[in-house]
């Protein structure tokens, strides 16, 4: 089998670079190792940026997005001080889109079929050869046969626990790494709302999120230990602790029901320079993992596949050096994001053994946030997106 270019993983990146390739005329093979509907079950971000959202137009996948989709122009942050509100619209002339990751995937692998792209999913042990030579090949393995895939070029979407970084030799690239001492527990309920914007509450017990799908679906985040299970958290004990740590108005209004997905994701920043290595190219959670508070993870996957894109149709019509800048423009827009998300988890949770000096610190900055036009117009400057 051979195409122009091989995708690995089939999350949002790899979908979004197959589609704008595949419309410019370029082919593409994405692999998959997991089945479509295992993809399409995962519940993950929740706000696009206006550059994803445009981005997401551009390529045909806006129709749905355009119907269903809530346009937010701020957000609420809470403290137990009171909640205040940062105007996006106001502060930086910019909104953000409340549309569910799951709804973003289905909508591409809709259009990759309509187009009748080539995805293979359930491939197994995905091994990429020869990838700094001209002539880079993919295999894998399928209900028992072994393929091979000849391409031009190679693109990492396969996210963080993916074998394209891994394929790069170690000593090739360097890695930038926190861990935070903590994770989210998310729920996810058919219930309304607690209110008509999302809510970021720092509280003495910990971080809480109220977030949501729909007018219908609801999606709420808190802080957990690193130890907790999901076992340790019945719907109960998770209502009742997101009571205690939203503002009381909010919480006594707040419609409860079942879960229906409930998991806990630990926190991290990441980053593996360069996102180049002969023709192989990382994108998205393959390159880098953002903490979830900033809503960036999602938002840096399509500026990744966004810059990719521009390089690899220059490559493939002849202007190779292209590619070069690939790795230096995307992460330019990596780190800014990575500062960001980094800033708002640093301000917003509670770290084992902060002391009262750390503590007084984040009340500075959230009072800050509160008060000053020019601290809010920074916040909504990043959280609506840096320009790509
Ligand atoms: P993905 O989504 O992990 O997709 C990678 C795909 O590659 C497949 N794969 C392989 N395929 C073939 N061979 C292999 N060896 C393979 N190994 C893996 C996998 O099965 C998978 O299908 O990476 P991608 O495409 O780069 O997309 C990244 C986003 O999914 C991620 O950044 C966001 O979900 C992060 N995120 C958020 N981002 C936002 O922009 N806004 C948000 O509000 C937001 N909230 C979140 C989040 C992530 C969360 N979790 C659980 C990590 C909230 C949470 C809780
Ligand atoms: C979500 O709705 O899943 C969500 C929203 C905002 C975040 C993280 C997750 O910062």
């Amino acid at each position: 089998m051979r195409t122009q270019v091989a995708i690995i993983g089939g999350g949002p990146s790899g979908l979004m670079l197959s589609q704008l390739l595949n419309r410019a005329g370029v082919e593409t093979v994405v692999l998959e190792r997991q089945t479509r509907d295992y993809v399409l079950a995962r519940i993950r971000a929740g706000v696009l940026e206006q550059g994803c959202v445009d981005l997401l137009r551009r390529m045909g996948c806006g129709e749905r997005m355009e119907r269903e989709g809530i346009i937010h122009e701020g957000t609420k942050l809470a403290t137990v001080n009171g909640m205040f509100r940062v105007d996006f619209k106001a502060r930086v002339g910019e909104t953000v889109m409340v549309y569910g990751q799951t709804e973003v995937t289905h909508d591409l692998y809709a259009a990759q079929d309509a187009i009748g792209a080539t995805i293979i999913d359930e491939a197994q042990n995905v091994a990429l050869h020869d990838v700094t030579t001209d002539s880079p090949y993919v295999t894998w393995e399928k209900d028992g046969c072994s393929h091979r895939l000849d391409c031009l070029y190679i693109a990492g979407c396969d996210g963080f626990h993916g074998i394209s970084r891994q394929s790069i030799p170690a000593e090739k690239r360097t890695e930038y790494e926190r861990v935070y001492p903590f994770g989210w527990l998310g729920v996810l309920s058919r219930t309304a709302p607690a209110a008509d914007e999302l809510i970021y509450a720092n509280h003495p017990r910990g971080f809480a999120l109220a977030s949501m799908r729909n007018p219908k679906l609801s999606r709420y985040y808190i802080q957990v230990s690193l130890s907790d299970k999901v076992e340790d958290w019945s719907d109960q004990a998770f209502w009742d602790e997101l009571r205690r740590r939203l503002p009381a108005a909010v919480a006594e209004s707040m419609e409860t029901g079942p879960s229906i997905e409930k998991s806990i994701a630990p926190l991290r920043s990441f980053v593996t320079e360069p996102l180049r290595w002969g023709r192989l190219f990382l994108v998205g959670d393959a390159a880098h993992i953002v903490p979830p508070t900033g809503a960036k993870g999602l938002n840096l996957a399509a500026s990744d596949v966004h810059y990719l894109y521009e390089a690899l149709q220059a490559a493939l019509t002849g202007d190779v050096g292209a590619l070069d800048l690939y790795s230096e423009r995307a992460l330019k827009r990596i780190w800014g994001a990575m500062r960001f998300s980094w800033w708002m988890t640093s301000i917003l949770h509670r770290f084992p053994g902060q002391s009262d000096f750390d503590q007084k610190i984040q009340e500075a900055e959230l009072y800050q946030l509160e008060t000053l036009e020019t601290a809010q117009a920074a916040m909504a400057r990043n959280y609506t997106g840096l320009p790509y």
